[in-house]
């Protein structure tokens, strides 16, 4: 017996029953086990090694070129009643979607390993964080998740001690898109994942169970699993707020929680602390308000554009043991990828470069690294309770109308501004690139339920004594009229954080528009920046005839989700709606008054 928990030995004997594998190895999590697993993949090819003078401890891996980023289209969430899984999700009937996948999963490890994989989502004393086990014949796999999560013996302990844990089982099958699929069952705490080894669609710790999963377990229990960085701004007074920030998926999540301040703020002791890139479970404290924990102890960071100029504290983590996944190659070894100075001799796939071939980094290619090799890292990262959030903050990609930051004016606005939330979409999930698709709250592909019930429960935070973190929208990728972003992004996104504390700390009052609450006149601090001062008024400007349209736009997304679609969202949405009803005419009155 591996385990002492019968559950847990059961379980993983019924698949060994499915699946045949020729051994099952129940992972530890030592360094002498990643080391093993290193050394195996390195002579079937799974790992190639990159330069160990310039990267010590740094693989590459090449994915099958059709298995490079998440499925959304194979991906399902099946309720027992498909109302539940909402318009958001592909659903199927439970009992066929086991029928299908189990089919799959028949025999399917036959002369490979089954790794048994334990793990902690989040700090492993904390009562926030959560547990799970992954079953899955990927060595691949095994060893991302031991940099994404706390795997291994400790996380077994605490499973066997709980006795409760989410269930993952995952096979590669052939890698064949024609038989692959990534299914949750929320109501038996339970992931299936088939023919896939990329990513979201196979590490089942991230999105599966820190957010599909956990978001149906969330709504149960009162908290919140949500798509967001956690970063810490320290100012020079050593004062700290910490930051909630949702962006779709490769918007720069990873750059925001790394961000570096810009010269002046350096000087004057601005301090930016990482304690998430992607993942946020928070829950309300006795003080009222709410903690937050990054369930990952790693990052699964989009390479391409990643630089000394754009993230430097990325960089310096990456330089030493991390996995790269599908980056090219130069002539000494080195990992390559769009935005990088240097030249590739070899594409993702492995090929010799040829610009005809398109980049030499896939667009959606990764390094997986620990957190803890990250300079910026929080202390605060390991603290069971979390850190209090003092602000949400929402974005996405919009090149127009969006300002470049607006608060809401009470949760309920807020709340508005999440589910309103729109982006053109990137190259981490397959599908068209640069298509404006609304993305509530970049949970879109990741709630594990109806997303007229996952508005009511944000809006359900709102209760008497709930010290609620004020909530923001910003758009880092407005752009001119040329085609231009208009602002400068990176380490300059500070100044729009700092404004955010300053209305935090009540010392900036900003002006109240129909749409939210902007920066008033020369709140935004610039100094040290070359922005040209038509730009600055075209980030902030509230077009109130585009406006209309988007909230005619927003009240009819918000009613694909009717009648499970909150009323308290469509009266938001129709007090907008009508104060730029109001806005509009204002001039005109005055005009001819
Ligand atoms: O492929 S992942 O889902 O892990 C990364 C992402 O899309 O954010
Ligand atoms: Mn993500």
């Amino acid at each position: 017996m591996a385990s002492k928990l019968a559950a847990l030995q059961q379980w993983v004997d019924e698949v060994a029953v499915l699946t045949r594998p020729a051994q099952i190895h129940w992972c530890d999590g030592s360094d002498a086990e990643y080391q093993a697993l290193v050394q195996q993949m390195l002579q079937t090819g799974d790992l190639i090694e990159l330069n160990q003078q310039t990267h010590p401890g740094c693989y590459l891996h090449r994915s099958h070129p059709s298995d490079v980023a998440r499925v959304e289209h194979l991906t399902f969430v099946c309720h027992p009643q498909q109302e539940d899984s909402g318009p958001n999700n592909h659903w199927m009937d439970p009992a066929a979607a086991h029928a299908k996948i189990d089919a799959l999963f028949d025999g399917c490890m036959a002369g490979r390993t089954l790794y048994v994989i334990p793990y902690c989502m989040g700090p492993i004393d904390s009562p926030l964080a959560r547990c799970g086990v992954e079953l899955t014949d990927s060595p691949y796999v095994v060893a991302n998740m031991r940099i994404m999560t706390r795997m291994g013996a400790a996380a077994q302990a605490r499973i066997e001690r709980e006795g409760r844990f989410v269930r993952g089982l995952h096979s590669i099958g052939e890698l064949d898109p024609e038989r692959r699929f990534i299914m949750h069952f929320p109501d038996e705490l339970l992931i299936k994942s088939y023919g896939s080894g990329y990513g979201g669609n196979a590490l089942l710790g991230k999105k599966c169970h820190a957010l599909r999963i956990a978001s149906h377990q969330a709504r149960a229990e009162g908290w919140l699993a949500e798509h967001m960085l956690i970063v810490g701004i320290e100012n020079p007074l050593g004062e700290t707020h910490y930051i909630a920030a949702a962006f779709p998926s490769a918007c720069g999540k990873t750059n925001l929680s790394m961000l570096i301040p810009p010269e002046g703020y350096l000087r004057d002791g601005w301090k930016v602390w990482t304690v998430g890139d992607d993942i946020c479970w928070m829950r309300p404290g006795t003080d009222g308000r709410l903690h937050a924990i990054n369930p990952e102890s790693g990052f699964f960071g989009v390479a391409p554009g990643t630089s000394d100029a754009t993230n430097h504290n990325a960089m310096r983590s990456i330089s030493h043991d991390t996995i790269f996944t599908n980056v090219a190659v130069t002539a000494d070894n080195q990992p390559w990828w769009e935005g990088l100075p240097g030249t590739p001799v070899s594409d993702w796939q492995g090929r010799a470069y040829d610009p005809a071939n398109g980049p030499a980094a896939h667009p959606n290619s990764r390094f997986t690294v620990s957190a803890r090799q990250c300079p910026t890292w929080s202390a605060q990262a390991e603290a069971p309770a979390g850190v209090p959030i003092s602000a949400i903050v929402f974005g996405g990609r919009r090149p127009a109308l969006l300002p470049l930051v607006m608060e809401a004016r009470d949760w309920a606005h807020g709340v508005l501004m999440g589910a309103a939330m729109g982006s053109e979409t990137t190259a981490a999930a397959t599908g068209a690139v640069g298509v404006l698709r609304r993305d509530s709250m970049a949970m879109k592909p990741f709630c594990g339920y109806h997303f007229g019930d996952y508005f009511a429960h944000w809006l359900a935070f709102d209760r008497p004594g709930a010290k609620l973190p004020k909530i923001f929208h910003v758009n880092w990728f407005r752009k001119g009229s040329n085609g231009q972003f208009l602002w400068p992004g990176y380490g300059d996104n500070l100044r729009v954080l700092e404004w955010m504390i300053e209305r935090i700390e009540g010392r900036a009052t900003g002006v109240d528009r129909p749409i939210g609450i902007l920066p008033a006149d020369g709140e935004l601090k610039l100094d040290g920046l070359a922005l040209e001062p038509a730009w600055l008024d075209e980030l902030l400007e509230v077009d109130h005839a585009g406006w209309q349209d988007e909230l005619a736009a927003i009240g009819d997304y918000l009613e694909t989700f009717a009648p499970r679609l909150p009323e308290r969202l469509r009266v938001e949405q129709q007090r907008i709606a009508q104060a730029l009803v109001e806005a509009a005419e204002q001039p005109r009155r005055q005009a001819s008054g």
